[in-house]
C-alpha cells in the first residue's frame, strides 16, 4: 500500500484549489508530501477531476504536457504527463482573458485533436489515431502553475493538473490525414514580435504520436480517451510569460491563426 494516504489526497487536492481559487501560489506538494511519486500524483489529479465535476464542470477533453524538447528543456522535465480540460476553460479565439484570478500565465502553441471514436490502448498507434480523428485544429494554452515560479518536480506539476488553465482553438479545421502534421510550421508572435517558432515534429515526432501515448498512459488506468473529445498534443515551442495589454497570435501552416488579447 501506498504511504500516501486518501486523507493526505484531499489535502493536496485542498492546497491546490486553494491556491487556484484565490490566485495566490502555494509550493510544490512534495515539500510536505515526500512520498508523493508519480503514482499518488494522478491520484491527487484524480480528486481534482472528482471535485470540479461535483461542482458542474463538465470533462470535454485530455490534456499531454512535456511532449517536446522546447518545454522539457524550459520546465527541466523528461517524460510527458496528462491532464483534463473542463469546460470552463475555453475561450473563444480572438476573445481576451483578464490576468485577474490567474497567478503567473504562459501560453503555449498546440495541435489540437478532436476524436470521433473513442481511443484506447494498450498498443495505441498512430494509424489508430488517425482512424479516430475527426479533425485536427490549432490551439493557444494558457497555463498557469498554482507554484510560485512555476517551481516544481514531476509529482507535483502532475498533482496540479498539469498547469493547466485555459484553451482556445482556432475555427480552421483540417483532416489529419490530408496534411503533414510532422512538417507543419507554426510561428507564435506576441505584440507583433516572433517568441517562438517551431513544427508538429517537435512533438513526439508526429502530434499522433501524443494522442496515441495518451491513450496507452489512460490504459494503464482502465481509461480510454472517449469519443467526441478534444486532445490538446503539448507545446511545441517554450511558453512565454504573459502579461496585461498582450496580443497573442499564433500562425499555423494549413490551420490559419488563433489569437488572444490579455486584459
Ligand atoms: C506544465 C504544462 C505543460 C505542455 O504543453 O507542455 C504543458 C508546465 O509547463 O507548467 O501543458
Ligand atoms: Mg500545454
Amino acid at each position: 500500500m501506498s504511504e500516501v494516504t486518501d486523507s493526505d489526497i484531499a489535502a493536496m487536492a485542498d492546497r491546490l484549489v486553494a491556491a487556484r481559487k484565490s490566485a495566490t501560489p502555494t509550493y510544490k506538494l512534495t515539500d510536505d508530501f515526500p512520498a508523493l511519486d508519480l503514482a499518488a500524483a494522478y491520484r491527487v489529479n484524480a480528486e481534482l477531476r472528482r471535485r470540479a465535476e461535483a461542482e458542474g464542470a463538465r470533462v470535454i477533453g485530455l490534456k499531454m504536457g512535456f511532449t517536446s524538447p522546447a518545454k522539457m528543456k524550459q520546465m527541466g522535465m523528461d517524460r510527458p504527463i496528462r491532464g483534463f480540460l473542463v469546460d470552463g476553460g475555453v475561450i473563444p479565439d480572438n476573445d481576451v482573458l483578464s490576468m485577474d484570478g490567474l497567478i503567473a500565465p504562459k501560453v503555449e502553441p498546440e495541435i489540437a485533436f478532436v476524436l470521433k471514436t473513442e481511443l484506447a490502448g494498450p498498443g495505441c498507434h498512430a494509424g489508430a489515431v488517425l482512424a479516430a480523428t475527426d479533425f485536427v485544429l490549432p490551439a493557444l494554452e494558457i497555463i498557469d502553475s498554482r507554484y510560485e515560479n512555476y517551481n516544481f518536480d514531476l509529482p507535483s506539476v502532475v498533482a496540479d493538473n498539469t498547469s493547466a488553465a485555459s484553451f482556445v482553438l482556432g475555427s480552421c479545421s483540417a483532416s489529419p490525414t490530408d496534411i503533414d502534421l510532422a512538417t507543419l510550421g507554426v510561428v507564435l508572435e506576441v505584440n507583433g514580435e516572433v517568441k517562438a517558432l517551431g513544427a508538429g515534429a517537435a512533438v513526439l515526432g508526429d502530434p499522433c504520436e501524443s494522442v496515441a501515448a495518451l491513450a496507452n498512459m489512460l490504459a494503464e488506468e482502465g481509461e480510454t480517451i472517449p469519443a467526441g473529445a478534444v486532445v490538446l498534443t503539448g507545446g511545441i515551442t517554450a511558453a512565454p510569460q504573459l502579461r496585461a495589454g498582450d496580443n497573442v497570435v499564433a500562425k499555423f501552416q494549413h490551420l490559419g491563426t488563433v489569437s488572444l488579447r490579455i486584459v
